[in-house]
């Protein structure tokens, strides 16, 4: 996934092998995406369910409205996850929407949707197996939404301190979810000091396989122009125009 994000516009993966479609920047397109790869899935004959992720300033595309719309009339098997972090860059929640809660979306569409606390680690998971088999079993789409909180910037080409308030971000990090899930398997006895450390070894250990990887590989050497030739079938002719080479349109 981080190909991508080194500048090749490959995606860096097969997506039909590990069915999962590849990242696109523009927001919202994926539900509409989803919705249609459900449809087509079950014509084909398989029991799939199709997970589409969004935002929740993703939430105010059109896209997603399409989506929701034609998701409930075709009953596709599609399962909407809204993870609602109260922030689109720096637009907070309630400039962004007067709904009550973001699942009314999914409500005005007659999805049938729920909230859950996202922080919440296994209350996440519960609801998203019921929603997965909920679809998966012909009853339609399903949208979750989880409440959650950006902790970070929106990029490192963001300053997040110029449209909110520390005591926020501090009120959040006291429902850091890695450490209620880690206070939560303390208290039934399912984990111990080793097991969390052995865990923090694991995941370290993986970090350093990622970036070595990710050094190992040559940086993507990416002629702009390329990206034409999976556009059109035939360039046309301003393509053609600004072709440094042979320009093979037809007559
Ligand atoms: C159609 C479209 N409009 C605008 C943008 C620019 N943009 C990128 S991220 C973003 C905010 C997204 O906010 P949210 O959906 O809450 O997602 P989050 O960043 O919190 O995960 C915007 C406006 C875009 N990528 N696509
Ligand atoms: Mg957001």
């Amino acid at each position: 996934m981080l190909t991508l994000l080194r500048g090749d516009w490959h995606c860096g993966y097969d997506p039909a092998a590990v069915r999962v479609a590849p990242q696109c920047t523009p927001l919202a397109t994926q539900t509409i995406h989803a919705v249609g790869m459900a449809e087509a899935l079950r014509r084909k004959g398989e029991d799939a369910v199709v997970m589409a992720f969004i935002g929740d300033g993703g939430t105010s595309e059109g896209d997603f409205h399409e989506a929701l719309n034609y998701a409930a009339v075709l009953n596709a098997p599609v399962v909407f996850l809204v993870q609602n972090n109260k922030y689109a860059i720096s637009v907070p929640l309630a400039k962004q929407t007067a709904a009550p809660a973001l699942a009314y979306k999914g409500i005005g569409y007659g999805v049938r949707s729920e909230q859950v606390d996202g922080n919440d680690l296994v209350a996440t998971l519960s609801v998203l197996m019921a929603a997965m088999e909920h679809a998966r079993t012909g009853n339609g789409p399903f949208l979750v939404e989880a409440h959650t909180y950006r902790m970070d910037a929106h990029t490192n080409a963001d300053d997040a301190t110029r449209y909110r308030q520390a005591e926020e971000v501090e009120e959040w990090e006291s429902a850091d979810p890695l450490a209620r899930l880690e206070t939560y398997l303390r208290g039934r006895g399912l984990l111990e000091d080793d097991g969390v450390e052995a865990a923090r070894e694991d995941a370290e250990a993986f970090a350093a396989r990622v970036r070595d990887a990710l050094n190992a590989d040559a940086d993507p050497e990416a002629d702009p122009l390329e990206i034409f030739d999976h556009v059109f079938a035939d360039p046309t002719p301003q393509l053609c125009e600004h072709a440094s080479g042979p320009c093979s349109r037809p007559n």
